[in-house]
């Protein structure tokens, strides 16, 4: 049974804070793009997704494509508290030789679907992962979350127009619109607006939501799984640091250094 919206809300807070803790211990890593897409995959991975932590290899399986990998964090931490690790192993995150790497490695973590890094590239392993579906009469569904940054790659844009023209319908692209980047706001850095009508002209399915509200996800991912014919993008409209005030819009914490005082600040806001 899928979890309640309140039920979504704590499992988020709770990946809010091992996100914290990770980046603490590591003494590196990307805060603000891990907690702006904290609550697309609480819902992606406790409502939308068919997974089994137990089997994290099963052929059946919907996949996970986080494209916009320096958010590995957000994702490890959903992986423990889903169930394919022990969740004290998110205190190796960027340890020599801890399966938790500093970008995803899908030879070493269980429930990693694919191994990336460079910013752009994850649509185009999702379309070929739908393409192998496809072929395999498979009808799993490949998610692939993404970065409003990212879209400024060339390659980005390529591989919409490839899963349009094949028609792959069981490709849903996630963008965490949360018009940051490393070194600033996205539209001052080269303009993505309109956003939703670029994706539309590529001949995808569009949805908008507001990228922290579940019930809304929730909705948008229902609705993206009974879209068929073409590809859907739901545009989640968030914010970078979210849960944590001091991060919150500040584009210096997209990689940024946290001290103890201030984790134990974040930590009373995210109590
Ligand atoms: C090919 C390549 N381009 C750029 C970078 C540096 N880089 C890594 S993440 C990032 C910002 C991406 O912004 P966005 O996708 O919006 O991420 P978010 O704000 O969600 O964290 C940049 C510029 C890189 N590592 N490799």
């Amino acid at each position: 049974m899928s979890p309640t919206p309140v039920e979504l809300r704590e499992v988020a807070t709770v990946l809010r804070r091992d996100v914290l803790t990770m980046l603490l211990e590591a003494g590196s890593g990307h805060p603000g793009g891990s907690l702006s897409c904290v609550d697309i995959l609480a819902v992606l991975y406790w409502h939308a997704m068919k997974v089994n932590p137990e089997r994290p290899t099963w052929e059946d399986r919907d996949r996970l494509v986080l494209s916009k990998a320096h958010a590995a964090p957000a994702l490890y931490a959903a992986l423990a508290r889903r169930g394919y690790f022990d969740v004290r192993e998110l205190l190796t995150f960027r340890k020599l030789k801890s399966k938790l790497q500093g970008f995803p490695d899908m030879q070493k973590t269980p429930g990693i679907d694919a191994s990336v890094g460079s910013p752009g590239q994850g649509l185009s392993i999702a379309n070929g992962l739908a393409i192998a579906a496809r072929r395999d009469r498979k009808n799993f569904r490949i998610y692939c979350l993404m970065g409003d940054g990212e879209a400024q790659e060339g390659q980005t844009w390529e591989a919409a127009m490839t899963a349009a023209h094949h028609g792959i319908d069981n490709v849903c692209a996630v963008i965490d619109r949360n018009h940051m980047m490393g070194d600033g706001n996205t539209e001052e850095i080269a303009s993505l607006a309109p956003l939703g009508d670029k994706w539309k002209t590529f001949n995808w399915h569009v949805i908008s939501v507001d990228g922290h509200d579940v019930e809304a996800l929730s909705a948008a991912f229902n609705e993206a799984s009974s879209t068929k014919g073409k590809p859907t993008v739901v545009i989640a409209k968030t914010v970078k640091g979210k849960g944590v005030p001091f991060m919150e819009n500040r584009p210096e914490w997209h990689d940024r250094k946290l001290t103890e005082d201030l984790y134990e600040e974040a930590m009373r806001a995210l109590a």
